[in-house]
């Protein structure tokens, strides 16, 4: 069988049948195998799943040696009551939890619960010939292995992207278990890190389902308008449709019904069938005119659809042209926190809450810091005409200096990629955050970011640049990673971490001649907490940290977008000061339970008038 790009299939196969020991210490081949997912008919396995706490050392799932251990809780088995002793744990009587959902916000005991937490449930299913199905994950914070009716299925490393575990041969018909073992624990060799700025909430915290395929199907795609050496508005919407097991020369439709544009184009040896379409007319995708349109594949027995906005985006030395167009981008860095009722944001009215808030700033932009959100939030941005930064969490300090570590990215990267390269909405894919600059690193990081251009020369790749040291006024990047970026993401704390807030209308920027998104700056506050201008955790300051910064960014010539950190307050375990920060980063222009701080006002007036940079 053959997968679509990036998927060594023999590699996977045989890693099944590879010692655990291999397993749990290398990194596992990309996963990732279903596109569109949100948009087939699934069976979903959301909702109740019996749990277990495997405290640290996590023996149930670990042998002594570090291996994974199929012989535990895996097997789902049931302690003898009557007759030998057979083991000590029951999921059957075990209490649940809701999938999806991070265990940290469910269960009071578990809110700073960093380890192993085993999920089981039950369901039914009827196999039919001819087809084949995978589990689908969206994501699973931070280390995953998952069993079928005994039989491990997969493990997956990275906690913010989704994969996708085979399950055909494991499944029978009538009452089957799945058990998925989650280790939220942070690792020194993981991305990220051990040290985060952002809650670590641990287990199933996207949807779980069950896919059922014809036994050729459609599992990658890439859909965009042709990306020649100049926009072009006639351009011929191109990609190409990836069988997996197709013979060579198998059929594959591409139907745009809105268009009235159709063509059918064969697969080559590979699975993989390239198109071109030439409708006679198109509405491009933008801010102002979010438009998409339902695109139809078919192959064979496989039907799928989406729906994709077409767009252009390019730089022209230091401007950022959308559809040929010179664009500023206003908006506001995010985290995936749960709005009011807290957690990991992964539902509908999650977006719905976060993205109003962004439309009611007037912003046509936002950064999903610090890794890929749930992909409802790209479903959102398209719908609302958001453009994305969409990143990787290469998070300030990593171990660059480990080629497996590189392995982990990579993978990550491409996971990111794969999953949303149809989105209209995203332009800009960020390799890193805040990294040290360093030969190593910027080995690493430059390696990244011209993998992220292999992988989709359509975009633009980034990367937030830790701020500079400020000497005599005057702050000048320098740093060699941005030789291999399209567009500058420049963090900067002037009037919170570095300097006073009065001290920012004095600094002057030196940058590379690119265009530059000032990625993030800001000041904390706590809600309804007042006081002068020159008191920290008041709204007042934040406000005034804000007009200081504004006079500065005015100044750079080549600003070409703005994300104030951060449109909502987020958890936070090393924000310890009791009654200002209680847990949380107060940087947020909204507080946690939804009360907007006067610094939204000041974002949104100035975002209404346009006033804080321009396109060109
Ligand atoms: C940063 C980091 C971000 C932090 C923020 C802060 O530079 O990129 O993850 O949360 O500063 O508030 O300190």
């Amino acid at each position: 069988m053959k997968f679509g790009p990036f998927v060594a299939t023999p590699l996977r196969t045989a890693l099944l049948f590879l010692s655990a020991a291999t397993i749990v210490c290398g990194q596992q081949p990309f996963q990732t195998l279903l596109v569109g997912v949100d948009h087939r008919s699934v069976t979903s396995l959301n909702g109740d799943w019996h749990y277990l706490v495997d405290q640290a050392p996590a023996q149930a799932l670990y042998a002594a040696n570090g291996a994974i251990n199929d012989k535990t809780y895996a097997l789902n088995e049931h302690p003898n009551i009557i007759g030998r002793h057979n083991q000590e744990y029951n999921f059957a009587t075990a209490p649940t939890i809701h999938v999806p959902g991070d265990w940290n916000t469910q269960v009071p005991q578990l809110f700073n619960y960093e380890g192993v937490l085993w999920y089981q449930r039950d369901f039914h299913f009827e196999p039919r010939i001819n087809t084949r199905t995978f589990l689908h994950v969206g994501a699973a914070n931070y280390r995953s292995h998952v069993w079928v009716n005994q039989k491990r299925v997969c493990d997956h490393e990275g906690g913010y992207t989704p994969f996708d575990c085979e399950v055909t041969g494991a499944l029978h018909s009538g009452s089957n278990f799945v058990v998925i073992a989650v280790d939220s624990t942070r690792l020194r060799d993981g991305i990220p890190s051990v040290g985060i700025d952002w809650f670590n909430y641990g287990g199933l915290t996207r949807e779980v389902s069950l896919v059922t395929l014809p036994e050729q199907f459609i599992d990658d795609y890439d859909i965009h308008i042709a990306h020649g050496s100049h926009f072009d508005p006639a351009a011929a919407i191109t990609g190409y449709i990836h069988v997996v097991d197709a013979h060579a020369d198998t059929a594959v439709t591409i139907r745009i019904p809105e268009l009235s544009a159709e063509t059918t184009v064969s697969t080559d040896a590979e699975g993989m069938a390239r198109f071109s379409l030439h409708p006679a007319s198109l509405t491009l995708w933008s801010p102002d005119s979010p438009k998409l349109y339902k695109v139809e594949m078919i192959s064979g027995e496989d039907h799928l659809s989406d729906d994709i906005g077409f767009r252009d985006i390019r730089v022209d030395e230091t401007r950022i042209l959308l559809n040929g167009k010179a664009i500023f981008l206003q908006g506001a860095n995010m985290h995936a926190e749960a709005p009011v009722r807290g957690g990991r944001a992964n539902s509908d009215e999650d977006a719905h809450i976060l993205f109003g808030w962004l439309k009611d700033l007037h912003a046509n932009f936002v950064r999903l810091a610090h890794y890929p959100h749930d992909e409802r939030m790209l479903r959102e941005a398209d719908h609302d005409g958001i453009l994305v930064w969409s990143e990787i969490p290469n998070w300030q300090e990593i171990s660059f200096g480990k080629p497996e570590v590189y392995g982990k990215a990579q993978t990550l990267l491409r996971e990111m990629i794969r999953r949303d390269r149809n989105k209209a909405s995203v332009i800009l894919w960020s390799v890193s955050n805040e990294t040290p600059n360093n030969t190593e690193r910027t080995k690493f990081l430059s390696d990244l970011a011209n993998e992220a251009r292999h992988l989709d020369p359509t975009r633009l790749i980034t990367s937030a640049i830790i701020g500079p040291r400020i000497e005599n006024m005057k702050a000048v990047n320098n740093d060699p990673l941005c030789d291999a970026l399209d567009v500058i993401g420049q963090n900067e704390y002037v009037g919170w971490y570095t300097l006073t807030p009065e001290e920012a209308d004095g600094i002057q920027w030196v940058f590379p001649q690119k265009p530059v998104i000032m990625s993030e700056f800001g000041a904390e506050a706590k809600a309804g907490n007042h006081g002068v201008v020159n008191q920290r955790w008041t709204e007042e300051q934040q406000v005034y940290v804000f007009e200081h910064q504004f006079a500065m960014l005015r100044k750079i010539p080549q600003l070409r977008g703005v994300a104030p950190w951060i449109l909502m307050d987020f958890r936070s375990p090393t924000r310890n000061i009791p009654k200002l920060q209680d847990g949380y980063n107060r940087k947020g222009l909204v507080a946690e339970d939804g009360t907007k701080k006067q610094a939204f006002f000041l974002l949104r007036k100035a975002y209404s008038e346009r006033s804080i940079g321009k396109a060109e």
